[in-house]
């Protein structure tokens, strides 16, 4: 299924090895990097006082409280038939979700497509008023000559019909997508695999922090979120009031607290409670960039003191709606921190879903799952299929 498929773990469920946590550097070393900043504040080696569990779940991680019915039902499916068939539902339901959501791009695209090539041959101008489309569709420049030029190849001077060129279109932009649709899997051997969940203001970060512990939660793994954005007292309250939906801890810590010391404070944490995964949220806007790129430098030094390979996972967080800003974001946010992968939200409602198609032929980054909705269940895989055919409006491949 589909969603197994995202939140599963990875394979060999081995418990992590026993592995004592590394030495503490020495302190001239934390920060080398950052020559004229002073070096950041040793973290203490335990929790401090200030450090709090402000949600708390039961004993066991239970399925994550608010899956919508389908998802629920998946979980616990009477035969094998039973199972695939809600299987299907949920597919369709998420494909409904996101044909909906990115209905605008695909009424521009369509729109476009069917007034191209209506009564006319592909000939030079009809391909290069093609290739302005698919850039008004936020597609990329790059990636609109390159699907044109596939075109002109195959059919100059052909008459082609609006369908024809749709199915070709969606076969040229899934080939983009293709080698970026990579699922986020957890590794089991890092215990907990840790998630620094990194984007600017408003994007989606917290949000798509709970809807992956959510949904790795339902999958019986034991999240662990960290309110990192310390800046803002409401998103330390919207991660709590999270935790309190998804069944998961989070760690949190007074007002304007050190995130660096509170992420150091929360990985040990979930070494000693044995959790899963840990998330840990930022702030999106600090008040500068130099001052967002010390503090994520600083987050990342402090975990490597107790796990040297961690984070994990450095998910950068892209709202669709922001086009070709999103670009413009990637390239900031990897000169700060090492982006492994990408999260694109709010695909509902977003005239400019195309722009998965530029980030894919620009970074090649993995795209792990795409947000259609505000809900716990609206974090969804990246199958590069059908987002292709839902943004130039085909329907389901059969
Ligand atoms: N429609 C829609 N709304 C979303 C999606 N993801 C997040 N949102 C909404 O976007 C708004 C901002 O989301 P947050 O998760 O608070 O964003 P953030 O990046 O943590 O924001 P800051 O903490 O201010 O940096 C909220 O109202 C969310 O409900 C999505 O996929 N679709
Ligand atoms: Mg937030």
């Amino acid at each position: 299924m589909v969603l197994k498929r995202l939140f599963r773990f990875g394979k060999g469920e081995a418990e992590k090895p026993a592995e004592p946590p590394p030495a503490p550097e020495p302190a001239d070393a934390v920060g080398a990097e950052a020559a004229p900043a002073p070096p950041p504040a040793e973290p203490p080696a335990e929790a401090t006082p200030a450090t709090t569990i402000v949600a708390e779940r039961p004993a066991e991680c239970p399925p994550a409280p608010p899956p919508a019915p389908d998802v629920e039902a998946a979980h616990s499916p009477a035969t094998a038939a039973d199972a695939e068939a809600e299987g299907k539902r949920e597919r369709r339901g998420f494909l409904a979700r996101l044909k909906a959501g990115l209905a605008r791009s695909s009424a521009k695209i369509g729109s476009g497509i069917a007034a191209l090539f209506r009564d006319r041959l592909m000939d030079d101008a009809a391909l290069d008023e093609f290739e302005e489309l698919l850039i008004t569709a936020d597609l990329g420049t790059s990636a609109a000559k390159r699907i044109v030029d596939r075109f002109r190849i195959a059919r100059f001077g052909a008459q082609v019909s609006e369908r024809e060129v749709k199915e070709a279109l969606a076969a040229e932009i899934a080939d983009i997508l293709r080698p970026v649709a990579v699922p986020l899997l957890p590794n089991p051997a890092h215990a907990p695999h840790v998630v620094l969940v990194v984007g600017v203001n408003g994007t989606g970060k917290t949000t798509t922090i709970a809807k992956l512990a959510a949904h790795w939660s339902a999958q019986g793994l034991k999240p662990m979120l960290v309110a990192g954005d310390t800046f803002r007292a409401a998103a330390v309250e919207q991660l709590t009031i999270w935790g309190e939906r998804t069944g998961c801890p989070v760690i949190a810590g007074p007002p304007n607290a050190d995130a660096a010391g509170l992420a150091y404070d929360a990985l040990a944490r979930a070494r000693k409670e044995g959790a899963d995964v840990l998330l840990i949220d930022t702030a999106g806007r600090l008040h500068n960039k130099a001052d967002l790129m010390a503090e994520l430098g600083k987050i990342v030094r402090v975990l490597r003191k107790q796990v040297a390979e961690a984070p994990h996972s450095v998910l950068l967080v892209l709202d669709a709606t922001t086009g070709q800003n999103a670009l413009s974001q990637v390239k900031v946010f990897r000169e700060m921190v090492d982006v492994t992968g990408l999260i694109v939200t709010k695909l509902d409602g977003s005239a400019k879903g195309g722009v998965v198609v530029a980030l894919a032929e620009t970074f090649g980054l993995p795209v792990h799952a795409v947000g259609v909705g505000e809900k716990a269940e609206d974090l969804r895989p990246f199958d590069p299929d059908e987002f292709a055919r839902s943004l130039v409006g085909l329907d389901e491949a059969a």
